[in-house]
């Protein structure tokens, strides 16, 4: 039955944009693109970005880590938050975990999106909107978990793409000349193998 409405909504959401070409590399913002494996509960930085589900009430893999690591309260504040639309994001406390800020995106699920051409753009989106939010509260820093790559089942190398390709175009428009630091922080092996080999494309090694 989720499923069914998921679709419903995308069927009613505006037409794909058209696809953006990979930009040439680009070294001019290394100092600021980071690549980690790591548990992305433990990072000390401004914000990091969750890998929530519409409902924004928790549930497993890095979300699930999330919730448990930030205690009870914040299951509070998105209790209020009424849920997040596929490809968006919402803002909130980190309460007990390490950074200021927790970023709910909500990925999407990649086999019912591919189906109607809107996994890439919805994806890229959970990406800017994040961006954006990080902006919009003076967070310095911001780090991503491999938004939709579990549970929701999109191929890491796909996801690696139009992550980075979002990040790149988001910093091409000038948009995040007030972060310091973008953490893609990878937790499987797959997902930073994907990520070691399309970092390239868009931000060659120094
Ligand atoms: N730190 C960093 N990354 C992690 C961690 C962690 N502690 N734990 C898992 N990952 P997933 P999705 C990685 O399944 O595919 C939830 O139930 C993991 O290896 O957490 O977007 C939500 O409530 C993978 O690369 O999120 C939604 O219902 C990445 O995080 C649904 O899953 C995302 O995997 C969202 O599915």
């Amino acid at each position: 039955i989720p499923t069914l409405t998921l679709l419903y909504k995308l069927n009613h959401l505006a037409p794909p944009s058209p696809t953006v070409s990979t930009p040439p590399p680009s070294k001019a913002y290394n100092d600021k693109i980071a690549l980690i494996r790591h548990d992305i509960t433990k990072l000390k930085l401004d914000s990091i970005v969750n890998a929530a589900n519409e409902s924004l009430l928790g549930g497993g893999g890095v979300d699930g880590a999330i919730h448990r690591g930030a205690g009870p309260n914040l299951l509070r504040e998105c209790e209020g938050l009424n849920g997040c639309e596929t490809g968006s994001a919402k803002i909130t406390g980190a309460y007990e975990l390490p950074c200021k800020k927790v970023i709910h995106a909500v990925g999407p699920i990649y086999i019912i999106t591919k189906r109607v051409g809107r996994h890439t753009s919805l994806l890229q989106s959970c990406y800017r909107t994040s961006l954006q939010l990080a902006v919009d509260n003076g967070m310095k820093s911001i780090a991503f978990s491999a938004l939709s790559t579990g549970v929701y089942g999109y191929p890491s190398d796909e996801a690696a793409a139009a992550a980075i390709g979002a990040v790149r175009r988001f910093l091409d428009e000038g948009k995040g000349d007030t972060l310091d630091k973008i953490v893609f922080c990878n937790f499987m092996e797959k997902d930073e193998d994907a990520y070691l080999e399309t970092l390239p494309r868009f931000f060659p090694p120094v």
